[in-house]
């Protein structure tokens, strides 16, 4: 048998998705399978197709999207929604951020959410929802047009950098810690000048960025749900009142089978923590 007769037996195993049994079954007819035709093998095919096959011998375990994370976070029920929305089929993995040397493996930074697909893992909710609208393009959650694209993704980015954020500052109030004044102060400084921004940037027509639902809406709508308790309780003032048309929109999505289902886990995953 020659070199390529051999490679091309070891590569239609392959395909019939056998990579380890293939291995096995070569070497153990004495196919002399050397590193040559191991080298040949390898040459030929893209990382790509051998992640695939490797993933179509073991059926099951990889295909299915897995989100890791917890109901409590704004930015796991965001990417949670998303994929609710798009009606993708994928399981739930309970972990709650941590630094140990497993979750940094999966999560760089250790936060949540993580999503693992049959390529490897992804972290950032506004990432991880543009990698799912472009992998799986039913129910877009961006238009295709790029400027409107941008404008999506610069509202979603605006509601994490300037209201989101200076609001999640003050978590740890919630779970009865006493919080220094000046961090409660550069919150208000931060909403004060990021509340007005949505303000200028958000349509409500009746979505974020116009007459369709994207990917903003899903974001902004969980992070603003955090942002208006955090402001209630530790800022007193209601962020949503200060934002015309927040309280409609607000409104809109709460009436949405997805939302009732993600914030009733999040209500849920409260009652447990
Ligand atoms: N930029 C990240 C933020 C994610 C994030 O902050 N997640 C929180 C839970 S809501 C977390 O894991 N916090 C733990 C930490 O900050 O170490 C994203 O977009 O996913």
């Amino acid at each position: 048998m020659s070199c390529c007769e051999r490679h091309s037996k070891l590569l239609k195993l392959c395909l019939f998705c056998l990579v380890p049994e293939a291995m096995q079954r070569v070497a153990a007819a004495n196919l002399a399978v050397g590193f040559e035709h191991i080298r040949c093998f390898f040459k030929s095919v893209t990382l790509q197709r051998l992640i695939i096959m490797v993933n179509l011998s073991y059926p099951g375990d990889f295909r299915v999207l897995k989100l890791h994370g917890f109901a409590i976070s704004n930015y796991y029920n965001a990417v949670k929604h998303a994929m609710l929305y798009k009606g993708l089929e994928f399981e739930e993995i309970y972990v709650q951020p941590n630094q140990s040397a497993e979750m940094l493996e999966i999560s760089p930074m250790g936060k949540v959410p993580v999503l693992e697909t049959e390529y490897g893992m992804l972290t950032e909710a506004n990432i991880i929802m543009e990698y799912l609208d472009e992998a799986y393009p039913e129910k877009p959650l961006y238009p295709s047009d790029p400027f409107a694209k941008a404008k999506v993704k610069q509202l979603l980015k605006m509601v994490e950098l300037y209201i989101e954020s200076p609001a999640h500052e003050l978590v740890p109030a919630l779970m009865g810690m006493e919080l220094p004044d000046y961090k409660k102060e550069n919150a208000n400084t931060v909403l004060n000048r990021g509340l007005p921004a949505l303000q200028r940037l958000a349509i409500f027509e009746p979505y974020v960025c116009g007459k369709e639902i994207s990917a903003a809406d899903i974001f902004a709508y969980h992070a603003i749900k955090l942002s208006k308790t955090l402001g209630k309780v530790v800022l007193k003032r209601n962020i949503v009142d200060e934002v015309e048309g927040l309280t409609a929109f607000m409104r809109l999505i709460d009436e949405t089978d997805i939302a009732k289902k993600v914030i009733a886990d999040n209500k849920a995953a409260l009652t447990k923590f």
